[in-house]
């Protein structure tokens, strides 16, 4: 059984949005039409408090600075998703009735979340996993934003978990930043993850 993965197809993450990805919307259309490929649909969505840990206004800092967590380096992100907003909504193109589960993420005010398998201290799960296995799903393909972030973490972490992981690399858009997406393409390759 195969799945199609969205991540974060959500209004923050598209031009006009918070967190705005170049191109963020142009990969919608092409989504929706690749959902009946699949026996099953998952969309995934960061959904964060307001003053959640990751964002540059919880630490008087400047967007994009990067600060040391507990569990590790973190960039601190401009204000995005915050739960119940419009930028918190799937893009309204989007098909979100083929979808038979939304994983929300980065719920947890001291933790981030880019992945959709495990919060940013790579040990709390989102139960994912728990989902994918118990329908006999083990072949995945992503599609979604950011590659460099949240596509990039879900990806490594499933091939990790020995899912059959596919990132369709021209349904994704990238925030580049620092040479993010150059790592995470090479990251991603490490992991075993096929780049299509
Ligand atoms: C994401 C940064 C912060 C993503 C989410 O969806 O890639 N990036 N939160
Ligand atoms: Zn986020």
């Amino acid at each position: 059984m195969n799945a199609l993965i969205v991540i974060d197809v959500q209004n923050d993450f598209c031009p006009g949005g918070a967190l705005a990805v170049p191109g963020g919307d142009t990969i919608v259309p092409a989504i929706n039409a690749l959902m009946n490929r699949f026996d099953a649909v998952v969309l995934t969505q960061d959904w964060h408090p307001a003053g959640h840990s990751s964002f540059a206004s919880s630490h008087d800092a400047d967007p994009m600075s990067m600060i040391d967590m507990p569990y590790g380096p973190q960039v601190l992100w401009p204000d995005h998703c915050v739960q119940g907003t419009q930028g918190a909504q799937f893009h309204t193109d989007l098909d979100t009735h083929r979808a038979d589960l939304i994983v929300r993420k980065g719920y947890n005010p001291a933790i981030d979340s880019y992945s959709a398998f495990f919060e940013n201290d790579k040990t709390t799960p989102t139960g994912l996993e728990g989902y994918l296995h118990t329908r006999g799903i083990d072949d995945l393909t992503l599609v979604g934003l950011a590659t460099d972030f949240c596509v990039n973490f879900s990806a490594v972490d499933a091939a990790n978990l020995g899912f059959k992981v596919t990132v369709q690399t021209d349904l994704c858009r990238a925030i580049d930043f620092d040479g993010s997406l150059d790592a995470a393409l090479a990251g991603m390759k490490s992991a075993g993850v096929e780049l299509v």
